[in-house]
């Protein structure tokens, strides 16, 4: 075999003779490492080529295709993991804190199966790990996915990383055709020590906790990282099934257990919530011997036919709970406090810190909510932690419960500095010097700046690319702020117009640091493919005062369109006005009430107030309309009109409508016979209880209603149905007994 000649001997046409064979002989090799899983090249040889390949490309650049491996992993890292959109949804569960959360807990689910409260349920307990959510698909007793939690419905596909994981059975034997096994991936105590202790060695960076090294190991982006990390699973829920594991929650860890994954030894079946503290106690005595980390103890109700009765509330079951351990305490000095200006120019102050370990974390910041807290009121003017106000330079106590981000309990006064002064909360706004207000009943002090103030307008940029909102790949937190810094982005549209004003200037994105061709194409390209919107996603991106992703969801239901939202609050604008005049003179009202001792006239003000707006019927009815709606109060009512109304906020909405297709909202529920159609209870239910009828009819689509109208579909009557029996009857509405009810809502 003759040597490789060195690269500095070779001519340019030889160079392209041996690249072909050397980009193939690289291609077989990741293919036979990522895909099938059997590598055929050490990582050693593997290295070589790819640095030969490298050389060569350097000496020779006109010889570098475009999609050579040498640029993948560049490429990958800007690409990131594929998405996975989960079959059944990942929940993340509620959290108690208390003996009482737990009783509370055992009564609310017997409240709403309608079970006496004497009645002894059974629930699983098993220790809460401390790691990351991870979905594996098995289909016919093959690993074919691995996916991130990611919000719940859409998370990130790490099969490659997760299959180099030992606790993950590749095949499985046994097993219903369709298997979605569900569980915490996490790393031991010791193993993580000593995957510091290489990366400190190394030079590297080293983790803060176990779980941010599991996080940090199953999310690279090259498996054989992950493979070299030593990562465990536990196997603690399924998401799709072919066929049922079992009738319990018990019986179904037991057969995931048989089937060859982890599971919890500390699992127990619990008769009540004496015998779930009893473990909790237990499993808490055990904490510092278990070698991983583990945050607190989940119980779950074990009989699965009342675990799908109870269903779900929007992100958490009904039919269990996390009771978390109490959160670790530190003592630190407070350094500074710092004014952060938010998407809706809230003022808020954060506490910068001297670095300190709380439960394992070195904490550097904590939030301190608002003026209000840091002089030690809450919101109605009580004192808390005393009274005590918090002042630059206190020693204060700081504490972490779970994820959320560090807060301050208490502050030693004995330690206190006697010159020390309280905190003065700013009145403009430290970003744009704009006056920064309290509206009344507001815990928050904000920025009166809008858009002119950057603080705000890149907050809402951040908001408007985030994973609920436009989510698109490769725009970031990071990558607006860099943006908005060199005026490329100022407001949503400008994202849109990005290509085109740009087109030639790829070029300058492209040498932008961090940006290679390959990605700035793909930005480009998700760009592209974000032009189409639901409305849905639409309303909840422009980041509107009081419009979480729920009432989004809700208004974009209630108007179907776009143009029909927007006509609508044009139209309603002067009753906006008006009820906006209508609160501030009921307010005046009630202060000239109270001053002068006599009772406030509460509903003429309000009528003369809104009278001298000489108010258009439609515009009323209009407004009406929009407070009516499901989810929509008059608070989010007002904000979304005041967003519409505000001319500088209105034209950067219209420039960025322009730019788009808004997709009509999906059907909710479309299928089955009840979707769409609004019921009423009433009388007594026998087999099930009003709240599990409500949570199930709406599940289904439907909503519900209290009382009997010409909108009313059916009237379910129990025994016991008085006038709304009668009513419906005089209306034609069609009445149905219970067991109508249950045939027409699937059984129970
Ligand atoms: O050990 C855990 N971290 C754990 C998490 C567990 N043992 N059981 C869990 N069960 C669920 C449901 C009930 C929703 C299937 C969970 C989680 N969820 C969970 N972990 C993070 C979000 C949700």
């Amino acid at each position: 075999m003759s040597e490789t000649p060195a690269i500095e001997n070779l001519t340019e046409a030889e160079a392209a003779a041996e690249l072909p064979a050397l980009i193939a002989a690289l291609e077989a090799a990741n293919t036979a490492y990522h895909t099938l899983d059997a590598p055929e090249l050490s990582d050693a040889d593997y290295d070589a080529l790819k640095r030969r390949l490298a050389a060569i490309e350097a000496r020779f650049p006109a010889l570098a295709r475009a999609d050579s491996p040498t640029r993948k992993i560049g490429a990958a890292v800007a690409e990131g993991f594929g998405k996975v959109t989960h079959e059944i949804r990942m929940l993340s569960l509620e959290n108690a804190f208390s003996d009482e959360d737990v009783a509370d807990f055992d009564l609310r689910v017997k409240s709403y199966l309608g079970l006496p409260e004497a009645t002894p349920l059974t629930y699983t307990a098993e220790p809460k790990i401390d790691g990351l959510s991870l979905s594996l698909r098995y289909e016919n007793g093959r690993l074919v996915q691995a996916a991130t939690r990611g919000d719940g419905e859409v998370g990130e596909n790490v099969t490659e990383n997760a299959r180099t994981i030992a606790d993950i059975p590749h095949e499985i034997t046994g097993a219903p055709a369709l298997l979605e096994v569900r569980g915490e991936v996490y790393i031991s105590h010791a193993d993580f020590a000593a995957l510091n202790a290489r990366a400190a060695q190394a030079g590297d960076k080293t983790f803060a906790n176990p779980r941010n090294a599991a996080a940090g190991s199953l999310r690279q982006l090259d498996a054989r990282i992950t493979a070299a990390r030593p990562l465990k699973f536990f196997a603690y829920a399924w998401g799709a099934l072919s066929e049922p594991l079992s009738d319990s929650q018990s019986g179904a860890i037991a057969r995931l257990a048989a089937l060859g994954f982890q599971t919890n030894p500390l699992t127990r079946s619990c008769r009540g919530p004496g015998e779930m503290l009893d473990h909790y106690r237990q499993i808490a005595q055990l904490r510092a011997s278990l070698g991983y980390d583990i945050d607190g103890v989940v119980y779950k109700v074990d009989d699965l036919a009342l675990q799908r009765r109870l269903g779900f509330r929007s992100t958490t079951p009904r039919w269990a709970i996390a009771h978390k351990f109490p959160a670790e305490l530190a003592w630190t000095r407070l350094e500074a406090i710092e004014i952060q200006v938010g998407r809706t120019g809230a003022l808020s102050p954060v506490a910068r810190l001297s670095p300190v370990t709380v439960g394992g974390v070195v904490v550097s910041n904590a939030t301190l909510h608002n003026e209000d807290y840091i002089a030690g009121r809450d919101a109605k003017g009580g004192a808390i932690r005393g009274g005590r106000d918090i002042r630059v330079g206190d020693w204060v106590q700081v504490y972490r419960a779970g994820d959320v981000i560090p807060k301050i309990a208490d502050v030693d006064l004995s330690r206190r500095d006697p010159a020390a002064q309280p905190f003065e909360f700013p009145t403009l706004c430290p970003v744009c010097g704009s006056e920064a207000i309290r509206e009344p009943g507001d815990a928050v002090r904000r920025c009166t700046g809008g858009l002119i103030c950057p603080a705000q307008a890149v907050e809402k940029l951040k908001h408007f690319v985030s994973r609920a909102a436009f989510d698109i790949e490769g725009l970031g937190a990071k990558q607006i702020e860099a943006f908005y810094a060199d005026g490329w982005i100022h407001e949503p549209a400008d994202i849109f117009t990005l290509r085109a004003r740009f087109g030639q200037g790829l070029q300058q994105l492209k040498n932008r640091e961090g940006w290679g061709e390959k990605s700035a194409q793909n930005l480009f390209e998700a760009i592209e493919t974000r032009r189409a919107i639901g409305l849905e996603r639409l309303i909840f991106a422009l980041g509107i005062r009081h419009c979480g992703e729920a009432a989004a969801r809700d208004v974009a239901q209630h108007y179907g369109s776009w143009e029909a939202m927007v006509a609508a609050l044009d139209l309603a604008r002067p009753a906006a006005l008006a009820q906006r005049a209508a609160d501030a003179a009921e307010e005046a009202e009630r202060a000239a009430a109270l001053t002068e001792g006599r009772r406030p006239r509460i509903t003429e003000t309000r009528a003369a107030a809104i009278a001298a707006h000489g108010l258009p019927a439609e515009a009323a009815a209009v407004w009406a309309d929009l407070g009516a709606t499901d989810g929509v109060g008059p608070v989010l009512a007002l904000s979304l009109s005041d967003a519409f109304a505000n001319p500088e906020e209105r034209s950067a909405i219209d420039r960025l409508a322009a730019e788009l297709t808004i997709l009509p909202p999906p059907a909710r529920a479309a299928s089955g016979e009840i979707a769409g159609l609004t019921l009423v209870f009433t009388g007594t239910l026998e087999r099930m209880t009003r709240a599990e009828a409500k949570a199930r009819a709406e599940s289904l689509g439907a909503k519900v209603a209290g009382s009997v109208s010409a909108k009313t579909d059916i009237l379910i009557a129990g025994p016991g149905a008085g006038s709304k029996a009668k009513k419906a009857a005089e209306l034609g509405i069609r009445v149905i007994d219970e067991d109508d009810w249950i045939a027409l809502a699937g059984g129970i």
